[in-house]
Parts: C-alpha cells; structure tokens; sequence
C-alpha cells in the first residue's frame, strides 16, 4: 500500500482523494496540505481519511511517512513541490498543466536529467482514456497510413470556474488537446495559431473577460496539420471528438456508450456535461498506472506522460497564449530531447 501525500484539496483534488480512498486499490491517502488549512480539514473529514495535515508542501514531502506525492493544487503553484519531490527523490504525479511557461516546465526536466531519473508523471489522463487508448494503438498499426490531418472539439457546457478567463482556455481546457495530438502523431510542432470565433451571446463572461469560442491550428514538423475547436459555453454538454485521417482511412474517437433512448418521437443519448464523468475511467487508469509504478519501483513510461512531455505541452501553450494576443501563426521550437526521455 502506497502512503500518498496530498498538496490542494481544491475540486480536482478532492476527486482524486475520493478515488483513491473507495475507487481504486493500491494507495492511501495518509497526508494532506493546502494553502487554506480548512480545505485540508474539510476533506479529511468528508473522506474519513486517516491522514495528518502537513503545515507546508515541503514537510510533507520530505516526511517519511509519505511514499509519493500527489501535486493538485492551482496551475501557478505546482513548480515548487515538483521540484522538491526531485530533489528528494520521490515518485510525483501532477495535475495538468504540469507548470503555467515552458520556462518553469524545462527546470523539472533539467531537474530530472541532473538525477538522471524520472519522477513526474504529468494528469494528461486522456492517454488513459479507453477510447484513446483504441486510437492509438491503431494509429501506430499502420492501418490507415501516416497521418496527414485531424479534427478536434474540445467542448464545455459552461466555464468551470468564475475565474475562468481568455488564456484558461489554453493552459486549462486546450493543454489535453497539446499532449494528445503530439502523443497521437508521434511528430513534433512546427507552429500553433489560434482564431477567435464569433462570440456566444450566451457566454455569461464575454467581452475582454473570456473570448471564446476558439480554434488552433497546428502545423507538424513533417507537414501534417491540427485544428482543435475550444468551445466553452457550448450549453449541452461535455463533448470531446477526435478524427483523424491518415493515408488510406479515418479513425474517430467513440463516444461513451450510454443506453439509446426512443420516447416521443426521437431517438436520443443523453449527455453529461462533466468530464470526471466522462473520463472516470481514464482519471482511474492513470492513479491504478502511478501506484503500480511506485508499488514496482519503476519510471513513468508510456502512455504516462513525462516532464518531457509536460514541457512540450507548455511550450506550446505559450506560443498559443502569444497567438491569442495577436502573434498570429507562431513558430515553435523546443529544447533538445534529452536522452532521458528517448
Ligand atoms: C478542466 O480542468 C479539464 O481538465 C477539462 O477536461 C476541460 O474540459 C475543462 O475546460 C477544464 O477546466
């Protein structure tokens, strides 16, 4: 059993506690800080959790009643106890984004490499997504030939959070659709631009506040290109699509099986709007993978996504924050892969 020290309790990590305490076997949640001690308390109390409540990140990470760490806390503060995990050598899983600049992003990889050992696992749970997962791994039969093109709708009913503003759509919502296209073409960025659609006159927060809709476009280093839809307000649900075309066919994404209705005329599938519903089992797969790896010993490996990853991803974030603010098409270059990471 796995003793996992917890940093944020917000709404991610009180999911993630949930799951670890009656989803899924292999850990437990033995130790908790946040920022605001009634967050920590509330959850030891919702969960029934047997777990001491750290005073800062730091002494539960190094105390050694904590076997590995669990970063849940807000986007701009996962730097810190990621690399205090590396320095003292702990197994790390972090929710996305895994730091908010490719700048902050490249030190957990110069981190690692310096250690010459991977620690972080990064929350881009899609990898574990049954339906992904499927996708994947016909991609890579070569079935339908290299991929030349795809689509993508990454669609909220709402904004998550009050605070959700223009540039959340990036490091929030469009970050999944970053490491999923990368990881699914297995090529390298050349450029990112984002558009802004016309807006949504029933965004609740429009104007400077939250533009959207919007739409990337990625180009590849070997001339394949990307776009990915961000649609926040869309009203009726959680909707994530993915079609890609290769050579000689398309493969798309299932959507989750739910029961077909015929009432009234119609023949209908309901749809959820929340995504821990809608990728419940993905969110599961990634935890059962980490406490596997710590249980055995072993590094992050595919489909885990490393640091590397992590950094590629935030890399192209900030190329597309840039576009949003006028850059237009916006070159993308990356550090050299370390060896680390072949
Ligand atoms: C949220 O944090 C997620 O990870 C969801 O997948 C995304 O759709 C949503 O926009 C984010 O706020």
């Amino acid at each position: 059993m796995i003793n996992v020290g917890f940093i944020g309790c917000g709404s991610i990590g009180r999911d993630h506690i949930e799951r670890i305490t009656n989803q899924i076997a292999g850990g437990k949640v033995t130790g908790i800080f946040d920022v605001v001690d009634a967050a920590a308390r509330k959850a030891v109390d919702d969960f029934g959790l047997d777990a001491q409540i750290f005073s800062s990140a730091d002494a539960l990470i190094e105390s050694k009643s904590i076997d590995a760490v669990v970063v849940a806390s807000r986007n701009d503060a996962h730097l810190q106890p990621l690399l205090k995990a590396i320095s003292v050598g702990k197994p790390v899983f972090t929710e996305k984004p895994m730091t908010i600049s490719g700048e902050d992003s490249l030190k957990i990889v110069e981190a690692e490499v310096a250690l010459g050992h991977k620690f972080t696992r990064v929350g881009f749970n899609w990898r574990f997504d049954p339906g992904y997962a499927a996708l994947k791994k016909y991609v890579d039969s070569g079935e339908i030939g290299s991929l030349l093109l795809a689509g993508m709708r990454h669609y909220n009913a709402r904004a998550a959070t009050t605070y959700y503003r223009t540039d959340n759509v990036i490091n929030d919502t469009l970050i999944h659709n970053f490491d999923i296209l990368h990881y699914l073409f297995n090529d390298e960025y050349r450029s990112i631009e984002m558009k802004f659609a016309r807006q949504n006159s029933l965004n609740p927060n429009p104007a400077e506040n939250l533009r959207e809709p919007q739409l990337a476009i990625f180009e590849f280093a070997h001339g394949a290109i990307a776009t990915a839809e961000a649609n926040i307000n869309c009203q009726y649900g959680y909707d994530i699509q993915c079609r890609l075309v290769g050579e000689s066919g398309i493969v798309s994404l299932p959507d989750v099986a739910t029961p077909e209705i015929r009432r009234e005329g119609q023949i209908s599938h309901a749809i959820d709007s929340s995504w821990t519903a809608r990728f419940v089992d993905a969110y599961n797969n990634e935890f059962r993978a980490f406490f596997d790896d710590v249980e055995n010993d072993h590094e992050p490996a595919s489909p885990v996504a490393t640091a590397w990853d992590g950094y590629v991803a935030s890399v192209t974030a900030d190329a597309a924050i840039e576009s949003l603010h006028g850059a237009g098409k916006v070159p993308l270059t990356f550090a050299e892969r370390p060896a680390l990471y072949a």
